[in-house]
């Protein structure tokens, strides 16, 4: 797991939503309970979505040459046990540029955007109830070009050389194994006492895989255990002065190169840098690229930076550079340099960013809702009529993977779907339309379709509709057999519970189509009620099939009104389906889901603006367990 120096913002983002959390009590301001969906007062234009989509701009390094390379972005945030949760992955264009819309839980105040040119923390702009927000990252900001700051040269040599005996561990926050891939650089752990000595960073050196110390300085450097572990320590010195150490690697014109260190200071303060400084056949350094580390924090962090060696490049020098003064220690670890990045199939994309590095025609995986949990979509199943809101008729499991070639155009899909609960006496089929022609699928596979009532065209699509409709069950009963005992499956307390099976659809196409024309998983889900072929139960505002019956509309307790795109909501604007992007423990049967979860009623009251985690588990009071469905872990 790496972490950048962003840690620290993330740190600072818990405590505000910590604070904004407590602030009604604060503020001595009661919130008003409300018991029953049918006192709830929503606004008629609230969507009922959990996330958001947030504009966000990416300049990736200048010190890298994009122009035959698309460079990998990876958006992510840290759950509550600190896993990395991907949201989004895209390229960017051949001038490391991206610009776009992802889609993100609501609660989030920033996320963190991942390259080969390290990881940084974008926060978003705008408070916390704007609709539309987002941010701009620019790794440039990062970096300079400039020679490394030096002293004259007067002081007496005071090499340290040997393990200095154990100082004791500080603050260790999600600190990143030691590495095992490929390393350029040799000793990149300090696992071995082994260090040459030059006088000064711009000294001749060799390529022998050694570390040399700058020895022109006062102060002490070496290597010291901390909590058993060998790294490098810079430490203090009464004078203001500079020096590190270095290691010679090979690298030829056009390579790409990245170098990545774990830095932390035990004081916080003074400026370090990391180099990759190119050679030429004379030893002359012929550009400076490098990362200032301007406040070292107390934290691990990851320092990267990634550079294109220029004409004229024999091999290139990796440097780790300090000031010093009085009171001033600061640790490094694992120094990694990876490269020269290859790109094997020719795709434009590099193989460390490949997740198809022989496969032309395939680049990345871009998942829904992330890349590690399901999220999770829960149906009331008596439209046009009011619902129960026990929201547990049908719940299924979802996870799309979306494969994607290097121009971000959709190859193939693959969705794995859980029926989890049938809270109903109905029968329900559950699909999903996707806004492209249905000729333009080649094959469905995977899905469960058991008898005569979905018919379907050669390609697997639902025939009879212009845009390709995909159907996972036809019946849900067949992923989810009744106990024998209880009510209905999943939904009773008393009742057996019944492992869910998961269906794993594969869905191809006849050529790749760009995202910015299919769009986002997860698409377009919806039920058919009790094999009425009409009776289509969608999410909030989505629009129905073209076989769909129209004349439902507007009968019963719905209030759709095609003219104007609303759709399945009623006059009170409640909701006959939601979408969960994650963990969701529905109701029990006949419960309300107002009951269970505690925040949902100032969060539909509010439009989304209060407690748009009132979803996630484990937050004290945010939920009443005896209305929810224990499901066993
Ligand atoms: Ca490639
Ligand atoms: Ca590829
Ligand atoms: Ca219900
Ligand atoms: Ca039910």
């Amino acid at each position: 797991m790496r972490f950048n120096t962003s840690v620290v913002f993330l740190i600072t983002c818990i405590l505000i939503i910590s604070s904004c959390r407590k602030s009604y009590d604060n503020y001595g301001i009661q919130e008003v309970v409300i018991k029953n969906m049918s006192d709830l007062k929503v606004s008629p234009t609230f969507d009922y979505k959990v996330t958001k989509q947030v504009t966000v701009t990416v300049q990736l390094p200048y010190t890298v040459d994009y122009s035959s390379i698309n460079g990998r972005l990876d958006f992510y945030y840290l759950d509550a046990d600190l896993q990395e949760v991907i949201v989004y992955t895209s390229m960017a264009d051949n001038n490391g540029f991206f610009n776009g819309l992802i889609d993100v839980p609501a609660y989030l105040e920033g996320i963190f955007v991942r390259n080969l040119a390290g990881d940084h923390y974008l926060a978003f702009s705008g408070s916390l109830k704007a609709t539309l927000e987002g941010g701009v990252l620019n790794y440039g900001s990062f970096l300079d070009t400039i020679p490394p700051l030096d002293t004259t040269v007067t002081k007496k040599a005071v090499f340290y050389s040997g393990m200095e005996g154990t100082v004791q561990p500080g603050v260790s926050f999600g600190r990143r194994q030691k590495s095992t891939t490929e390393n350029l650089i040799q000793n990149g752990d300090f696992s071995i006492n082994d260090f040459g000595s030059i006088p000064d960073w711009d000294y001749p050196m060799v390529v022998d895989g050694r570390w040399y110390e700058t020895s022109y300085i006062s102060n002490k450097i070496g290597r010291v255990s901390l909590a058993g572990n060998p790294v490098l320590r810079f430490s203090s010195t009464n004078y203001w002065e500079y020096g590190g150490v270095a290691q010679l690697i090979e690298a030829t014109p056009g390579n790409l190169i990245t170098l990545s260190a774990e830095a932390k200071s035990a004081n916080n303060n003074g400026v370090s840098w990391i180099y990759l400084i190119p050679r030429d056949a004379s030893g002359n350094a012929l550009a400076f690229y490098t990362r200032e580390v301007p406040v070292v924090t107390s934290i691990w962090t990851t320092y990267t930076i990634s550079a294109t060696m220029p004409a004229g490049t024999v091999n290139c020098q990796v440097l780790l550079w300090n000031e010093f003064y009085t009171g001033r220690t600061v640790y490094f670890d694992n120094v990694v340099v990876t490269g020269p990045s290859t790109d094997d199939d020719g795709d434009g994309v590099i193989n460390e960013e490949d997740d198809y590095p022989n496969d032309p025609l395939r680049a990345y995986d871009l998942y829904y809702p992330d890349n590690i949990q399901f999220g999770n979509f829960a149906f009331e199943d008596n439209w046009p009529q009011t619902a129960d809101y026990d929201l547990n008729d049908l719940v299924v499991g979802y996870q799309f993977k979306q494969v994607l070639n290097a121009n971000t155009a959709l190859v193939e899909l693959y969705a794995d779907f859980s029926i989890r609960a049938i809270g109903a006496s109905y029968l329900n089929a559950f699909g999903f339309e996707m806004p492209i022609p249905a000729s333009s699928v080649q094959s469905v596979t995977g899905n469960a379709l058991s008898g005569n009532f979905i018919m379907t065209s050669a390609n697997g699509t639902e025939s009879g509709q212009s845009n390709a409709v995909v159907f996972v069950t036809d019946d849900p009963r067949n992923q989810l057999p009744y106990p024998g005992t209880g009510e209905f499956v999943n939904t009773s307390a008393g009742a057996p519970w019944v492992e869910p099976d998961t269906l794993h659809l594969h869905i191809t196409l006849n050529s790749s189509i760009a995202l910015s024309v299919i769009g986002y998983a997860p698409y377009n889900p919806f039920i058919i009620v009790n094999r009425l072929r009409g009776r289509e139960i969608h999410l909030v505002d989505q629009m129905p099939t073209a076989l769909a019956d129209p004349a439902l509309f507007g009968t019963g307790n719905d209030d759709s009104d095609p003219a104007t795109g609303r759709y399945y909501k009623t006059v009170q604007n409640l909701p006959w389906a939601l979408n969960i992007p994650g963990h969701f423990d529905y109701p029990l049967e006949q419960n309300e889901i107002i009951g269970g979860y505690l925040k949902f009623a100032p969060w539909a009251m509010s439009s989304g603006a209060e407690y748009s985690d009132w979803y996630l588990p484990n937050i004290s009071g945010y939920r009443d367990e005896q209305y929810l469905y224990p499901t066993p872990e």
